[in-house]
């Protein structure tokens, strides 16, 4: 390998403090239902209003794969007469909750890349939501670990790191950054619309992070050679949030139900399975890799059935497996920074000259695949 390749020196992760079980998740969602619906059970026996229905921890399992979730504060998403986060509004002097989990994560991947601040010239915050609108969570970040350069922010939902880890590798290609830092936090638990059976066990919050850099510059014993990276957006309504600053322009209603996550679970199902595994076999078959020739597949991790039907058609394997190990049992769905945790939690194991793809899926629709190779 020439030293002007572009390595992946090092990973990071945030993990919040709180797990929510399916168990208890289920139960605060079932109490809102019977409260919501002894609060209404006029309109619902005179039928001008339907009545709620109870969530169940045996369909979330077997529809998802997920058993708990990770979150940053718990009452308020378990309360019946609230169902979201609670968190308490920062001065402006103060680091903001989505830079603070983003500095834990990146001081994470520095030390294992041996970095400090010092060493990062640009830092890309990537992720499905952002906590406002300017200035950019990158550059509270920047300044927050004593990086230098430059950083912005940039959004494509669950493929925010991937689509972020090409911008890094080719601004060290072209020599406009030296040693990028990529953090995705994801407060997921904010835009989750609890109050919803067809949705509210899908997420999870976490913040990952990746540093990228030249070879000739790394330094850390764990280095990921980037092959190849291939990015493709196609657009759906299908998974879909409508919050945003034009709203009260509008006078919509700021809760109405299209201001928070909402999604055809099925048709993303469907549409997006074969779109995946179809993508990740033109981008290895452009660098003439077999698909079985792969140690490891580190996929997005929104659906264990997804996984299985996108491995399947790859290489005939077993999601859950060695070649495609899960974590969203534990975390759930935590959009863009799934498949990076997979990968943080899971090449410990590989060798010199194993290869690895990782790849994420979803709204957009987007789709983001990194090849690397265990220098
Ligand atoms: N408990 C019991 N029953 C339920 C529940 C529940 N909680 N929810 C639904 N049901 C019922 C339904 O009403 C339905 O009943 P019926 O057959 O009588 O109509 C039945 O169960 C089956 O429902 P579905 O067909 O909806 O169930 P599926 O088997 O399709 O499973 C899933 C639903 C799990 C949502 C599945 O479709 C799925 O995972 N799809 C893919 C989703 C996906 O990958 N989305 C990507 C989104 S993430 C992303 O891109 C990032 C966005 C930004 C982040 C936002 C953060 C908040």
């Amino acid at each position: 390998m020439s030293n002007n390749a572009v390595v992946i020196s090092g990973t990071g992760i945030y993990v919040p403090p709180h797990t929510i079980s399916n168990e208890e998740l289920v139960a605060a969602f079932n109490a809102y239902v019977d409260l919501q619906n002894s609060q209404n059970a006029e309109a619902i026996a005179a039928g001008t209003q339907t009545a709620l229905t109870h969530s169940s921890v045996e369909f979330i399992e077997k529809a998802s794969g997920i058993k708990q979730r990770y979150v940053i504060e718990k009452g308020g998403v378990l309360d019946p007469t609230r169902m979201y986060p609670r968190f308490e509004e920062r001065p402006d002097d103060q680091l903001s909750l989505m830079a603070e989990i983003a500095v834990v994560a990146a001081k994470d991947a520095m030390a294992q890349a041996g970095k400090t601040g010092a060493d990062i010239d640009a830092v890309l915050c990537s992720s499905a939501n952002m906590q406002r609108a300017y200035p950019a969570m990158a550059i509270e970040i920047q300044q927050a670990i004593g990086a230098g350069g430059y950083g912005f922010d940039m959004n494509v939902a669950c493929s925010s790191a991937t689509f972020a880890i090409e911008q890094a590798v080719n601004a060290v290609k072209s020599g406009s950054a030296k040693c990028v830092l990529v953090v995705n936090p994801e407060i997921t638990s904010a835009h989750l619309e609890w109050k919803d059976r067809d949705c509210h066990f899908i997420f999870g919050d976490v913040c990952t992070a990746v540093i990228i850099e030249r070879a000739e510059t790394a330094t850390s014993k764990d280095q990921w050679e980037v092959l190849g990276t291939k990015l493709v957006t196609q657009f759906s309504n299908n998974i879909r949030n409508n919050f945003g600053f034009m709203n009260r322009m509008e006078d919509s209603d700021p809760n109405g139900r299209d201001k928070t996550f909402r999604q055809e679970g099925r048709k993303v199902f469907k549409e997006v399975v074969p779109m995946a595994a179809a993508h990740i076999e033109a981008h290895l078959g452009a660098l003439q890799i077999e698909p079985t020739a792969v140690r490891r597949y580190w996929l997005h991790q929104a659906n264990l059935g997804m996984n299985q039907l996108v491995i399947k058609k790859l290489v005939g394997g077993e999601a859950g497996s060695d070649v495609a190990p899960l974590i969203l049992d534990e975390f759930a769905n935590t959009a863009s920074a799934g498949s990076v945790i997979a990968f943080h939690r899971h090449r410990a194991d590989l060798k010199a000259g194993d290869l690895g793809v990782i790849c994420s899926f979803g709204a957009g629709y987007s789709i983001g695949s990194v090849i690397a190779k265990k220098r």
